[in-house]
């Protein structure tokens, strides 16, 4: 099997299209704030490094592309876009890119999910909810995956804060909920179901 590969970055949608995408897999998305954890759980889930793993948030502006053969029931392809919600940028450029993430989700005939990637410890903030409202009302099929779950001090804190988390998120109408952690190899089997569940339609 081929390694996960780097295929390109893009600011705006209409650069997706220049991108050497080698075949006909699915593509699957992971939104989310930044810092949450989307980058570390793209390795983790690839078996590599592909993914730049910030100290500082919210510097990374492209969508970022990847081609991961191993994952999917035929490949996948991995796209990690910019974090929402950017501090240090202005908000003219914030809703720039918003813009053009938002054009590329809607328009993308190859994307078969987006994953909502959210740190347990904080759960659901404002533009979570915002991002999830936005894929409910766009027909979109999005899971949330939530992460480091290692942070919590105990099994007892973990379980109690599944619990938590599960709640507010059927609440919200989320059908599909993953429990992960990059740092210790936790739930990332569930997701690679759902992107072979999610690759067949
Ligand atoms: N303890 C722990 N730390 C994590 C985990 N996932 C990410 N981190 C840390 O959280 C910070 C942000 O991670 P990153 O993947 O860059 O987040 P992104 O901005 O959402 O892509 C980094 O310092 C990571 O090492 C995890 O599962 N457990
Ligand atoms: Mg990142």
């Amino acid at each position: 099997m081929r390694q996960a590969e780097f295929i390109g970055g893009a600011l705006h949608a209409k650069d997706v299209e220049t991108l050497p995408f080698e075949h006909h897999a699915p593509f699957f998305a992971f939104a989310g704030r930044s810092n949450v954890g989307k980058s570390s759980l793209i390795n983790a889930l690839t078996k590599s490094r592909i993914a730049r793993i910030s100290k500082s948030p919210g510097k990374t502006r492209e969508m970022n592309f990847y081609n991961v053969p191993a994952l999917g029931a035929r490949g996948a392809v991995v796209v990690d876009l910019p974090g929402y919600g950017f501090a240090k940028v202005s908000a003219k450029l914030r809703e720039l890119w918003g813009k053009e993430i938002t054009r590329w989700l809607l328009n993308e005939d190859r994307l078969a999910g987006v994953f909502v990637v959210v740190d347990s410890r904080h759960g659901f903030l404002e533009s979570d909810l915002e991002c999830l409202a936005f894929l409910n009302d766009r027909k979109l099929r999005f899971g949330v995956i939530f992460t480091k779950l290692d942070k919590w001090k105990s099994p007892s804190a973990i379980k109690k804060a599944e619990k938590d988390l599960l709640l507010l998120a059927e609440r919200l109408g989320v059908e599909q909920v993953f429990f992960t952690s990059a740092e210790k190899n936790l739930g990332l089997g569930t997701v690679k179901g759902a992107l072979v569940d999610w690759s067949r339609v």
